[in-house]
């Protein structure tokens, strides 16, 4: 299988590929603000609505039927460790984008998740191949610690902007504060700047 390389997107932002701050660490620590929530294949859904030409929802079989690829990113944790060179496998961000029309006045992102977690981002953040909802880590499906069935990564900003068990985008018309963002962690959370807290 194909694997996209993407532990060279630093390059966009600085001159190391581990940003200021951070250390690396082999493990795979395991951040959740509560319980791992359970999912049911059956009625598990995938809903896409705001600023959109066209409202989606997918179920398990139609999202993972979508074009999906494998990339080996890094994985930036606001609090201070970076683990390096994870395998993903998942839709890029931009194929949703596609399928669900993106109105013009669309700015940011709300990111929904099943255990009511929330995370915003800029739409320009969003919007690259690099930004996926992945279900498989390691050529396995995705421990459900990590957000299995499917969260969102993001190598290019710190992982609270990935949500774990993710089942809903929201497009904004403007920035909407999600869980960390009310509690005043960064919008834009890019590592290489150490957007940790705003
Ligand atoms: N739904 C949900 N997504 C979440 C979180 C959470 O509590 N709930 N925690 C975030 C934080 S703070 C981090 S650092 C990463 C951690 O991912 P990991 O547990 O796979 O290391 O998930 C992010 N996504
Ligand atoms: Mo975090």
């Amino acid at each position: 299988m194909t694997v996209r390389d993407v532990t060279d997107l630093y390059e966009e932002f600085g001159d190391e590929r581990l940003p200021p701050g951070q250390r690396e660490t082999s493990a795979f620590p395991v951040l959740s603000k509560g319980d791992t929530p359970s999912w049911d294949p059956e009625t598990w859904e995938f809903r896409v609505w705001g600023a959109v030409e066209e409202e989606l929802t997918l179920d398990w079989e139609a999202f993972t039927a979508l074009p999906a690829e494998t990339q080996q990113q890094d994985f930036h944790c606001v609090t201070g460790w970076s683990k390096l060179d994870c395998a993903f496998r998942g839709v890029p961000f931009p194929e949703i984008m596609d399928l669900v029309g993106v109105r013009d006045e669309a700015d940011h992102v709300m990111f929904h998740a099943l255990d009511g977690y929330t995370t915003d981002l800029p739409l320009a953040d969003c919007d690259r191949r690099e930004v996926l909802f992945a279900w498989e880590y390691d050529d396995r499906p995705l421990p459900p610690e990590h957000g299995g069935p499917l969260r969102v990564v993001t190598p290019h900003r710190y992982a609270y902007k990935g949500a774990k068990w993710v089942d809903g985008v929201e497009f904004l018309t403007e920035s909407e504060p999600g869980y960390w963002e009310k509690r005043g962690y960064s919008v834009t959370a890019n590592p290489w700047e150490e957007e940790r807290y705003a």
